[in-house]
């Protein structure tokens, strides 16, 4: 629907890179709406709550302290089938089998690297929204663009 929303964030190596206006671009200028934005050094124990599903893994410590290690862009986009086109404007997780024309296969080289976040369901990026933003900082909002990206 095109009032999905997703969760993108823009991870510190993007930020300190200077990439927070490319990465906001891509999705602008694809058509989709901004329901909230803002720059956030959350902690630790918010970005474990963050990565849960993840906290098995071998790389788990190396990745929590990566995303400690500066202020993150947090925001949600909305838009037509928005969870899954924005992983598709992200591209794959191991930025050397992204596509070019994806933001990591145009931005990055390393997967703990990757510069950019985004929700991989529908359900993960209700939660993802939640765990970040307020109720209240979502804003809806009609975009006078509206009629000229979808009929
Ligand atoms: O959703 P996505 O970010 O594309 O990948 P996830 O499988 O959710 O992993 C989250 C994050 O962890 C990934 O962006 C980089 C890092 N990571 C890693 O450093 N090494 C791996 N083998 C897998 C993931
Ligand atoms: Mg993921």
């Amino acid at each position: 629907s095109i009032t999905e929303q997703t969760f993108i964030a823009i991870k510190p190596d993007g930020v300190q890179r200077g990439l927070v206006g490319p990465i906001i671009s891509r999705f602008e200028s694809r058509g989709f709406k901004l329901a909230a934005i803002k720059l956030v050094t959350p902690g630790k124990e918010h970005l474990e709550k963050h990565y849960d599903d993840l906290k098995e893994k071998a790389f788990f410590p190396g990745l929590i302290a990566y995303m400690n290690s500066g202020p993150i862009v947090a925001m949600v986009w909305e838009g037509l089938d928005a969870v899954k086109t924005g992983r598709s404007i992200l591209g794959a997780t191991n930025p050397l089998a992204s596509a070019p024309g994806t933001i990591r296969g145009d931005y990055a080289l390393s997967m703990g690297r990757n510069v950019c976040h985004g929700s991989d369901s529908v359900e993960n990026a209700k939660k993802e929204i939640a765990l970040w933003f307020k109720e209240g900082d979502v804003v809806s909002w009609k975009s006078a663009q509206e009629n000229w990206v979808f009929e």
